[in-house]
């Protein structure tokens, strides 16, 4: 089992309500379909992906920005059973969606990144190591059932 110290828990928990899951579920969801261009295979029902700003500009990809930190609340109040509170999501990666599973810790590198560039400094590398631990942690469970 993980185990989780006050400082990371309370770190993860901060970081969590800063969070504007609207903007940053975008901004990181269009960011890994940029950057990482196979990840846009599976969107191919999203309409235009055209370029860089199309992108940008979808509302299907902007909510489902929305519904993958939804999904990640759900570790945030799990902390301590992750693996089985993705057990069902990481079926549907893996079983209908046919997701790579490494494409769990690009977008989760993606995150990461336009979290650090919203909250400056007070990112700290203590946070950013509780925030990668966390990340991690939800990375291997929604790869669980990948076999
Ligand atoms: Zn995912 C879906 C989460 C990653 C792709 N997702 C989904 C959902 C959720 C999630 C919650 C919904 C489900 C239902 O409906 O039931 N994801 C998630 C998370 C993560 C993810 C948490 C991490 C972090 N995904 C991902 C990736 C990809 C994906 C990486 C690729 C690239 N998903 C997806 C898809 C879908 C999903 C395709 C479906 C969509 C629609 O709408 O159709």
């Amino acid at each position: 089992m993980v185990e989780w110290t006050d400082k990371e828990r309370a770190a993860i928990s901060d970081i969590f309500s800063k969070l504007d899951y609207d903007e940053v579920g975008q901004k990181c969801l269009s960011r890994c379909l940029i950057v990482y261009p196979w990840t846009q295979r599976y969107f191919g029902a999203f309409g235009n992906l055209y370029n860089a700003e199309a992108i940008m500009n979808n509302p299907l990809i902007a909510k489902h920005g929305t519904t993958v930190l939804r999904g990640l609340e759900r570790a945030l109040n799990n902390m301590d059973d992750i693996k089985n509170t993705y057990a069902e999501l990481s079926v549907l990666h893996s079983e209908k969606l046919h997701v790579d599973p490494d494409n769990f810790k690009l977008l989760s590198d993606c995150l990461t990144i336009v979290i650090a560039a919203k909250m400056g400094t007070t990112f700290t590398p203590e946070y950013q190591a509780s925030f990668q631990k966390f990340l991690s942690v939800v990375v291997s469970a929604l790869g669980k059932q990948y076999h």
